[in-house]
């Protein structure tokens, strides 16, 4: 016996994946429904060798269902998670609408699993921002040896962190520059994407840091410890797919690059490709399509006391969104509502 799962904003870039990891994992779906916005309707997603047809989601009855993976941003889904969650389907949401509340549960699986029995509350579940998921991954081994005080972060983050329309964009107006009569002024991005860097992801706060950058902060916090001091300056790359981050670490206590890097290849969800010769290292295009969090270039900082250096990349779209979200699905399945 398996579970009743919907999957909402099942059209977009999340909610595909979502689809494709549910399957690739076989996660125990005795039936599931593929929920859009009106716009959307008519419109066919692929499971497995099935195809799916969308369903309106205004229109949809929540009675019976047990899992709903949520990729529909934080408006829609101040609507209609709530009627969900009433009805007694346990919602996985990848918005950041109720990441900060303290009532719902913020969970990367191989860093705070236990946090999965604070469901009941609200019977929602909040699922990272994709910078600060891979981030954790990458910390909490090295925190539980040595204490971490202090990271300071620099991400280089692909543009399907802006969706579709941001994925087009680059691809756009990466052509533009070679067509006469093709040029595409930004729109969805602040600045020219092409060929380009800009380092701004989400508004602006009052104290002159980024929401994105603000987000890195406060979300690692909730998963992992308070005490964990957090800077982030948060850049977007012309890159499809794959968020890459440049992590530096003060600790509490010394930590041997060598023992880091053991570590790291121990810790779950992890992937370590750190060879000091040229190319010895991952970046964002050979992690698409991949589950790990991978690291390279782990290095002392010998600047400051205790520190190191590392790089870190991951799929986005996969741990920073859909795997995450059905990997919290699986933790609740096999800790807490025990079908499948
Ligand atoms: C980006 N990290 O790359 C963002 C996308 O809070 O879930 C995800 C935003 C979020 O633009």
């Amino acid at each position: 016996m398996g579970y009743k799962v919907v999957v909402a904003g099942a059209t977009g870039n999340v909610g595909r994946e979502m689809l494709n990891i549910l399957e690739e994992r076989q996660f125990p779906v005795d039936e599931i429904a593929v929920l859009a916005s009106r716009r959307s309707q008519g419109t066919e997603v692929s499971f497995g060798d099935k195809t799916l047809k969308i369903k309106d989601i205004e229109q949809f009855d929540w009675t019976g269902w047990d899992i709903a993976l949520f990729a529909i941003g934080s408006d829609a889904t101040k609507i209609h998670a709530p009627k969900a969650a009433a009805a007694g389907c346990v919602v996985i949401d990848n918005s950041s609408l109720y990441r900060y509340d303290p009532d719902v549960p913020l969970i990367v699986p191989e860093v705070n699993p236990e946090a999965i029995h604070g469901y009941a509350k609200k019977n929602i579940i909040a699922n990272p921002n994709c910078s600060t998921a891979q981030m954790v991954v990458a910390l909490k081994p090295l925190h539980d040896r040595a204490r971490i005080k202090r990271v300071v972060v620099s991400t280089y983050q692909s543009v399907s962190g802006a969706g579709k329309d941001g994925m087009d964009e680059l691809w756009d107006q990466t052509k533009g520059m070679y067509v006469p009569g093709q040029e595409k002024a930004p729109n969805k991005f602040q600045k020219q994407i092409a060929f380009n860097v800009i380092p701004q992801i989400d508004v602006f706060m009052e104290d002159g840091s980024t929401k994105e950058e603000w987000k890195m902060v406060v979300e690692t916090k909730k998963i992992m410890d308070t005490s964990i001091k957090v800077t982030a300056t948060c850049v977007r790359v012309p890159v499809f797919v794959g968020h890459s981050e440049s992590i530096n670490i003060e600790f509490e206590d010394f930590l041997d690059e060598d023992e880091a890097r053991d570590i790291l290849r121990e810790a779950p969800g992890v992937m370590v490709i750190d060879k000091r010769e040229p190319g010895g290292y991952i970046t964002p295009v050979e992690c698409v399509g991949d589950y790990a969090t991978f690291i390279s270039r782990i290095r002392q900082d010998g600047t400051v006391e205790n520190g190191l250096n590392l790089w870190c990349v991951s799929d986005n779209l996969r741990k920073g969104a859909a795997l995450n979200a059905v990997q919290i699905a699986e933790l609740l399945g096999n800790r807490v509502l025990k079908k499948g």
